[in-house]
């Protein structure tokens, strides 16, 4: 048996940054339309009004205060609300691919490799924007990569259960060296004329290369990853193939974006993530205090927080568990490994942290790591 380690990672952080208060100009735009257009529906009491967004609600109830999308003018044209992305021909990249390919190579950079020395890409992400061919192939053309790719969707939890994917084969022997990269373009399926939702998702790429530690020596080994799931339909999206066989198949019903029961979430997520994590140093017999830091899926702040507490027994000090939210929002898989891009710099040799994401499936995912 092998070693696994990290040994870089990248993100990809598209171009265009919607505030808070640009997002809640548009949907109260969208939401006054919404109301003229229906307004006898509406005396007549047969249609709810739409309600007006706020910055000061957004902030309070989530942390977010940015996010950074691939089109910010289809996203906040009233009328629309939602991207507009170019059509692609065939043989030029996918947009999911050429996001990858940026935080693939800022990963590859940074661990002084080349993309033909990868015999692995598993590209994890919460929505494909094809059944097939698999995006993680065109991914390892684009790269000159060799062996073999596929995809996978855990929702949330994508990065983290690819991740345990790629650090088992890489244990096993099976692979010397994989990528495993989440390009998440949440902006094409969050339903961005929902208040209770627009405001949660960003779009981003992140990328995390896994090798032998035995090659490397360097970097963070994998000490152990622990991976859980238990169905819930609180967070739920129903678009799919078979939607033009159902009788009302191609109309624009609110269950073909992204749905959810916030607050139940909320209540359901927090317990189970805060066992796992318990469950999971208990089993490697590691004691909470030997963490350095909590690199956490990034969905809300207060949520974060309350991790923090109970996973620590005592309020996180700054830097335990950072926070890239404000900046990005919710980008779904991506969120975590945001974080530990961000703030891995600072470990010593022997020093722990622990990754973990979660959301819809439920499903919840950890990654112990040490640095080398
Ligand atoms: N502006 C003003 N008021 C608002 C707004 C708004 N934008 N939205 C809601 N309100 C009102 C509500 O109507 C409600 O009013 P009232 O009290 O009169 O009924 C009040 O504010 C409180 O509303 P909530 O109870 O909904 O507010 P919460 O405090 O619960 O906060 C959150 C809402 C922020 C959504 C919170 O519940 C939360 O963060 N929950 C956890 C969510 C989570 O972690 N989800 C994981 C999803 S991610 C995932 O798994 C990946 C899925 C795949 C990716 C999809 C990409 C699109």
């Amino acid at each position: 048996m092998f070693t696994a380690a990290i040994t870089g990672t990248g993100v990809f952080t598209p171009p265009e940054v919607i505030t808070n208060d640009d997002l809640v100009a548009a949907f109260n735009a969208h939401a006054d339309l919404y109301n003229a257009e229906n307004a006898a529906a509406i005396a007549a009491g047969e249609v709810a009004p739409k309600e007006h967004s706020s910055s000061e609600f957004i902030l309070k109830a989530s942390g977010i205060e940015r996010r950074f999308v691939m089109d910010r003018a289809g996203v906040l044209d009233p009328a629309r609300m939602y991207p507009r992305l170019r059509q692609r021909s065939d043989d030029e990249p996918g947009i999911m691919a050429e996001m990858a390919l940026d935080a693939c190579r800022k990963a590859l950079a940074q661990a002084g490799r080349a993309g033909a020395e990868v015999d692995l890409v598993i590209c994890a992400a919460s929505n494909m924007e094809r059944a097939y061919p698999a995006v993680a192939i065109e991914i390892q053309r684009l790269l000159g990569a060799g062996g073999f790719a596929f995809d996978m969707n855990v929702a949330c939890s994508s990065a983290t259960f690819g991740i345990q994917a790629a650090a088992d084969m890489i244990r096993a022997g099976s692979v010397r060296r994989a990528l495993v990269v989440n390009p998440e373009i949440t902006s094409g399926h969050l339903e961005w004329r929902d208040r209770d939702c627009h405001f949660i998702f960003g779009d981003v790429a992140t990328a995390t290369l896994i090798e032998r530690a035995e090659d490397a020596a360097r970097g963070f080994a994998i000490r152990s990853t622990r991976c859980a799931t238990e169905f819930s339909n609180n967070i739920r999206n129903n678009n799919g193939f078979l939607r033009r066989t159902r009788p009302d198949g191609m109309a624009d019903r609110r269950d073909m974006q992204f749905m959810q029961e916030g607050r139940k979430v909320f209540k359901e997520v927090l317990p189970l993530v805060v066992a796992h994590i318990g469950a999971h140093l208990e089993a490697d017999g590691i004691a909470p205090e030997r963490l350095k830091r909590l690199w956490l899926h990034q969905a809300n702040k207060t949520m974060n927080d309350f991790i923090g507490r109970k996973v620590l027994g005592r309020d996180p000090a700054p830097g335990e568990q950072p926070n890239i939210l404000q900046d990005y929002a919710n980008t779904s898989s991506a969120g975590s490994i945001i974080a530990f891009d961000a703030f891995k710099d600072d470990f010593a040799a022997g020093e722990m942290g622990l990754i973990c994401s979660f959301g819809a499936g439920y499903s919840v995912g950890s990654v112990l790591v040490e640095k080398l």
